[in-house]
């Protein structure tokens, strides 16, 4: 069906904003793009491309949000800047990336969000539905903008969401979306932790499966707008749950045993909204188990990297915030109860990090904290008597670490 041609205008030139450009342009759209950067990431890719698209460099033009019937806004803008202002106070309708990726596409897709674990979920969900010998794309925040998933050859999409993409869509309808979990994050771009969690619940509007964590029932509402509705995770409620016994079950039935899982320390919530998502396609148990015994994880999230002189190292330096960090300690900490040393430190976001460090104290769990961010943390440290000592670079925490981690102990670089 020809598409009526409509008038864009595309905010931010980077990743996603180049993929709009070039997705709009190719249906025969007008499209004009601006950025309030005077040099963009993709701005060399849209000169070099030689396409006719106006453009708007170190600012934003309020003719051009007024003149345009969609104002398209990047996942990285937030409305509490300026540019977020005037394209709320401007624009006729706004859409995101997302909008856009769900007028075109022609496959079923399923949306995944929440604060930890997406990239995981995404990634070990994609090879679910391959054992059942799909053809699928992943893309979204994992680092593919979802447009670059249509025009392949494919059954399926599956689509990493984070909140600032959620927060602009208005047409998005995945046949299937789940919230792994929600805590404190991107407080500053979304003003407060009510307007993220409102964000991340708009995965659920249009959808007709909706997973949530047993966890968090103020979920429930958000996700009540869909026909079918299940949850996920410890609580005996739970419509997926693992058993003591280590097997999965569905609504009370043996579903799957949890097969000896090796290279990663990935928590068991991911498996179970992955195994949940997988179902609503067809997916079979056996190809499931499959995939799980394949599944190495992904670099840098819980990721085992080795023994060296008895001592387990595990790198998750991807872990972007506190909840993250806290959470693979904990697991860590419960797999060698013989102690763990924490290399933490860097940029540190806005957080207080002191109930995460206060929940160590009395346990054989030690600090290295090194970066930006080492002296604020030994303070934090020094507070709970929770031992410390601060290195002035990750090179120098790690031989420190080291010294300190006795054999059958586990270091975590967070
Ligand atoms: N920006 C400006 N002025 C503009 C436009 C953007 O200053 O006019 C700034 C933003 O404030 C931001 C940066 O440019 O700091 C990038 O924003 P963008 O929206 O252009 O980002 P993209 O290059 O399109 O990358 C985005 C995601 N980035 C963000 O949401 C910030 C990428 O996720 C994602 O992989 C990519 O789309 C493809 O889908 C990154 C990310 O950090 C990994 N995500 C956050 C997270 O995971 O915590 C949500």
């Amino acid at each position: 069906m020809p598409v009526k041609p409509e008038s864009y205008t595309v905010l931010g030139l980077g990743d996603t904003g180049w993929s709009c450009v070039q997705h709009l342009v190719r249906a025969g759209h007008t499209v004009t793009v601006q950025d309030d950067r005077f040099d963009p990431p993709c701005l060399q890719a849209l000169i070099a491309s030689g396409l006719d698209v106006p453009i708007a460099l170190g600012g934003v033009r309020q003719d051009w949000l007024c003149d345009a019937t969609y104002t398209v806004m990047s996942p990285g803008l937030s409305p509490q800047t300026a540019v977020g202002r005037m394209a709320l106070a401007h624009s006729n309708l706004m859409l995101s990336e997302l909008d856009l990726f769900a007028q075109a596409v022609r496959v079923p897709y399923v949306a995944v969000t929440g604060t930890n674990g997406k990239s995981t979920v995404v990634t070990l969900l994609g090879k679910m539905l391959e054992q059942a010998g799909m053809r699928v794309a992943i893309g979204g925040n994992i680092g593919r903008p979802a447009l670059s998933c249509l025009g392949a050859d494919i059954d399926c999409v599956v689509l990493e969401c984070s909140s600032f993409s959620l927060h602009y869509t208005a047409t998005f309808q995945p046949k299937a979306a789940a919230i792994l979990n929600i805590s404190e994050d991107h407080l500053v771009w979304h003003g407060s932790k009510d307007a993220y969690q409102v964000a991340k619940s708009k995965i659920y509007a249009g959808t007709d499966y909706a997973l949530y964590p047993s966890s968090l029932p103020a979920l429930k509402q958000a996700a009540d707008q869909a026909a079918d509705v299940e949850t996920f995770g410890a609580e005996p409620n739970a419509h997926w749950r693992i058993r003591d016994s280590g097997e999965i079950e569905h609504v009370g039935v043996g579903y799957l045993a949890l097969p000896e899982l090796s290279g990663h320390m990935i928590p068991e919530a991911n498996y179970l909204a992955s195994c949940a998502l997988a179902h609503q396609f067809g997916v079979l148990p056996e190809h499931m188990r499959q995939a799980l015994l394949e599944f190495k994880g992904l670099p840098h999230r819980c990721e085992v990297l080795g023994v060296c002189a008895g001592v387990i190292w595990v790198n998750d330096s991807k872990a972007t915030n506190l909840d993250a960090t806290s959470m693979a300690v904990r697991r860590l900490y419960t797999a060698h109860p013989q102690g763990v040393v924490v290399l933490i430190g860097g940029q540190l976001k806005n957080e207080s990090w002191d109930s995460t460090i206060e929940s160590w104290a009395g346990l054989d769990i030690q600090c290295v904290s090194f970066g930006e961010g080492a002296h604020r943390l030994h303070t934090v440290c020094l507070r709970y008597g929770v031992s410390c000592e601060v290195a002035q670079t990750l090179a120098e925490a790690i031989p420190m670490a080291r010294v300190k981690a006795q054999p059958h102990q586990a270091i975590l670089l967070s």
